[in-house]
């Protein structure tokens, strides 16, 4: 299959903006998909399981039966995957483990006395119930559980269930149950998509609902967390997944190429943007592309999405790279120049990066970096982090206020209250004032 190759864009000067996915209609803001979860959120919170069964033998092709896993099907799910799969999926609990425990470790209750008596401070306490959702569309995206469970269990979330859909042979995903297992997940069911996302918000499977929804999954799945944020938290509203690259004379082709083509696979809608000082080596990039599509397994997905969303654009400094990639803010960003360091600092808008030509963006996707791939796309970045043990701990705040701090707090919240007119609020403080002169 031929694919025709995104055209080469100088950078001259004027402000152009790369191609994102926000240029084409967004799948989430699709009136359909909006009209049909708000429908079947209304319709499962009304007939609550009933309605649950109904879709599942609708969407999932679901026979009958429990929902939940057993866990003796879930603990020997390692048994009926390749050895070294299972290794694997080993690794990838412990890195991202070991990722997440370290950066609990910088959350840091605190105790302060602002004024004599006025003890103010933190604590970092872990949302109590988060259901996670695990895809299992056009790949079963396995190390997806080693972000959402394995993480929310490194931050000391008690209670974590997983939804996963069925395959066509009608059961879960062995290597994704066996990743949720070794993340410490407490219970499965085999749900998909908005049946699964409400049944958690719901407490229709569980004996009670979720706190928070994680997890990627369709436009439908994505839709179905945007509507019931606020009675649940969610970690975020992820669009096709994107990779950007800026690369220089110093940089390999050929490396470029695959990792552009790396994520391209994940969907024909997944932008893959290539910003470079250097116009030949964005040239020697196209024809690397080009080269590698026809060997790829997978360019029915990849083609695509680089013709329809890959840009490769050549800017005159480093500093015009920089600012075109902070107003791109892309999920994932590599760098692969004579000048990592200085792009490293620079550069304030990703989801993460990946410095240097020996960081691939699959070791993170595969858990093998230990950081968390769940990322924010579409500019999302720009005012977003991913998800990560921070996104799973409230951070609590308390004061104990003693009798000699009174000085310090009532007269000024009095003055406030009594300008703003509400009385009741001024007699909360004029009350302890009183009773600290000793007047009442
Ligand atoms: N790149 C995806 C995650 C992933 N890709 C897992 C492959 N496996 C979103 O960050
Ligand atoms: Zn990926």
């Amino acid at each position: 299959m031929k694919f025709t190759t995104p055209i080469l864009t100088k950078y001259d000067g004027r402000f152009t903006r790369l191609k994102t996915p926000l240029d084409v209609p967004a799948a989430q803001r699709d009136p359909q998909v909006v009209e049909t979860v708000s429908a079947m959120l209304l319709d499962i919170e009304k007939r609550g399981l009933d309605a649950v069964r109904d879709y599942a033998r609708k969407l999932d092709r679901w026979e009958g039966g429990e929902f939940e896993i057993s866990r003796e099907t879930i603990a020997s799910s390692g048994d009926r995957i390749a050895p070294e799969l299972r290794e694997a999926i080993e690794l990838g609990a412990e890195r991202t483990q070991a990722f997440a425990r370290r950066q609990r470790e910088g959350h840091v209750d605190f105790d302060v006395e602002l004024a004599p008596g006025l003890h103010t401070g933190v604590r970092y306490i872990p949302v109590g119930r988060v259901g996670a959702y695990m895809p299992a569309g056009r790949f079963p995206l396995t190390a997806s559980a080693f972000m959402t469970v394995g993480v929310a269990k490194a931050a000391g979330v008690p209670h974590v269930v997983a939804c996963t859909p069925p395959q066509p042979n009608g059961q879960a995903n062995d290597a994704v149950l066996y990743t949720a297992h070794v993340s410490g997940v407490d219970r499965v069911f085999m749900l998909g998509g908005v049946q699964a996302l409400a049944a958690m918000a719901f407490g229709l499977i569980d004996e009670l609902p979720a706190d928070m929804l994680v997890g990627a999954g369709n436009a439908f799945v994505a839709e179905a967390k945007r509507q019931l944020f606020g009675r649940v938290a969610i970690d975020l509203l992820a669009g096709p997944s994107e990779v950007a690259v800026i690369s220089d004379e110093t940089a390999d082709p050929e490396i470029v190429a695959a990792d552009l083509l790396g994520q391209a696979e994940h969907g024909p809608n997944s932008p893959a943007a290539l910003v470079t000082t250097d116009e030949a080596h964005g040239r020697a990039v196209m024809a690397a592309v080009e080269r590698q599509l026809t060997t790829l397994s997978t360019a029915e997905i990849c083609g695509p999405a680089w013709r329809d969303y890959g840009s490769v654009t050549v800017a005159d400094s480093r500093e015009v790279a920089a600012a075109l990639m902070d107003d791109l803010a892309p999920e994932h960003l590599e760098v692969i120049t004579g000048d990592d360091q200085w792009y490293h600092e620079s550069l304030r808008n990703y989801g993460s990066i990946f410095v240097g030509e020996w960081s691939t963006v699959a070791y993170s996707d595969k858990g093998m970096a230990g950081t968390n791939h769940t990322l924010p796309t579409a500019g999302g970045a720009k005012h977003s982090a991913g998800l990560s043990v921070s996104r799973y701990l409230k951070p609590l705040t308390y004061q104990r206020v003693e009798r000699e701090a009174t000085p310090t707090v009532a007269p000024a919240t009095i003055t406030i209250s009594a300008s703003e007119g509400m009385t009741a609020h001024e007699a909360t403080a004029q009350m302890r004032l009183d009773r600290f002169n000793g007047v009442a």
